[in-house]
């Protein structure tokens, strides 16, 4: 039930509802904070996995939102290139001033501010996927289509397949 939600975890909660889908949000006594450890608490795949990734505009200062597969990085010239402006992976003060979260739990709708989206081409050839939902032991399911919807994201090829460091 939505009121035993944590309130990070309420607020994705009501996003969701906003958008049409409501009553999606799970918590686990697992941790969900990275893709492969949420993968693991859900029983999932880690490409299945949406990883909600701010990074920080050079000139501009603004903050874009990339959604990847759990198994991919950004790559940041080509994302730069689309954006029209170097960037830079945002510290972890500046993703929770401007999204209203913290890393481990950024979620894909629900921001403090509405920030430019941007959706990697094949996090939408999955066939369901998981998104986080606020706090590092919240997620939700959803379909590639609903992420679309929901997140009004530009559909871009900015992922590549993250290479064991
Ligand atoms: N809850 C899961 C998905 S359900 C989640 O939020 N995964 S994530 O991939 O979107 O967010 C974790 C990511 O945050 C890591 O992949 C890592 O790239 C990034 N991250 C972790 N620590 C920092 C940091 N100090 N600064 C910037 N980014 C960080």
């Amino acid at each position: 039930m939505s009121s035993e939600l944590s309130p990070g975890a309420r607020r994705v909660q009501a996003a969701l509802a906003d958008r049409g889908l409501p009553g999606r949000v799970v918590e686990l006594p697992q941790t969900t904070r990275t893709a492969v450890e949420a993968a693991r608490a859900i029983g999932c795949e880690v490409a299945q996995i949406v990883k909600s990734l701010v990074f920080r505009g050079d000139r501009s200062d603004r903050a874009y939102l990339v959604l990847v597969r759990g198994v991919d990085r950004v790559d940041e010239s080509r994302l730069a290139e689309i954006v029209g402006e170097p960037v830079a992976r945002a510290d972890a003060d500046f993703v929770r001033e401007r999204t209203g979260f913290a890393i481990g739990g950024v979620p894909p709708v629900g921001h403090r501010e509405p920030l430019p989206i941007l959706i990697d081409a094949a996090l939408l050839e999955m066939p369901e996927l998981w998104a986080a939902a606020g706090t590092p032991h919240a997620v939700f399911r959803v379909l590639p289509d609903e992420l679309s919807r929901i997140t009004g994201g530009r559909v871009v090829e900015v992922g590549v397949v993250q290479r064991p460091s």
